[in-house]
């Protein structure tokens, strides 16, 4: 009986120490200094990760805080409408936008909870989008819905100035539904909440102090990064 005991206590501790071995070899420094396991994990496969000597950050963020979480959006159901004051309204597929001019910039997106991604973007010029349906001229405001229910609105002066893209692309990859397939708002120099994803109707409107979800909800309307946080 003892030595059965002993035996049990023997293949305990080998077991023990074993394990300790396997999970002690994932933890080795060298592996430390490169990017987080956290990081590395978000990176898909396809994805590019530099970008002319610019380091990438994972396209999908660190957690999903959308208001009802990620959008599934049907390609073959979805049409993107441009309504509002504009001269003829339109409706256009996923393919109508991929048809037109596309651009590539590598933005950083800072969301107020503190964290920031640079990614490169592939899109189409979202004043090129409007000018399809043509903006009235009373239009200052352009106000942007998501499938989810969320909205966020831009001047339509900074979309023009800032040449700003609506993007199906990230990191050289189909953009990923966690980051708004179809369609996300590359919203340079503003903060993530103006950033509408899984984008569904851009409508033109002569208010510019209409006021979207996080708008409502206490957050600045302007929205403009902090020069200090700019990168
Ligand atoms: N449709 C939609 N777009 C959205 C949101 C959302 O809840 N729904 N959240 C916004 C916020 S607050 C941020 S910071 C960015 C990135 O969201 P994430 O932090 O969930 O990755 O998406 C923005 N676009
Ligand atoms: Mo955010």
């Amino acid at each position: 009986m003892k030595r059965f005991f002993s035996l049990i206590t023997l293949l305990l501790f080998i077991l023990s120490v074993v394990s300790c071995n396997s999970k002690s070899r994932e933890n080795v420094p060298g592996d430390v200094d490169v990017i987080s396991k956290a990081t590395e994990n978000r990176f898909s496969e396809l994805e590019i990760r530099d970008y002319k000597g610019i380091k990438l950050d994972p396209s999908v963020g660190p957690r999903d805080n959308s208001i009802k979480g990620i959008q599934n959006v049907d390609i073959n159901n979805y049409i993107l409408k441009i309504s509002g004051l504009v001269k003829s309204p339109v409706s256009l597929t996923y393919d109508n936008v991929l048809a037109l001019t596309a651009y590539e910039k590598v933005i950083t997106l800072h969301c107020v909870e503190g964290w920031d991604a640079t990614v490169l973007w592939k899109g189409a010029l979202l004043k090129d989008i409007i000018d399809i349906a043509g903006a009235d001229e009373k239009a200052d405001t352009v106000i942007f819905h998501c499938v989810d229910g969320y909205s966020t609105s831009i001047l339509l002066q900074d979309i023009i100035d800032k040449n700003m893209i609506l993007a199906y692309s990230s990191n050289g990859i189909k953009l990923p539904p966690a980051m708004g397939y179809p369609f996300i708002v590359v919203a340079e120099d503003k903060l993530g909440y103006k950033w509408a994803r899984w984008v569904s109707e851009i409508e033109l409107s002569d208010n510019p102090e209409y006021k979207g979800y996080w708008e409502s909800r206490g957050y600045d309307n302007e929205a403009n990064v902090p020069a200090a946080e700019k990168k």
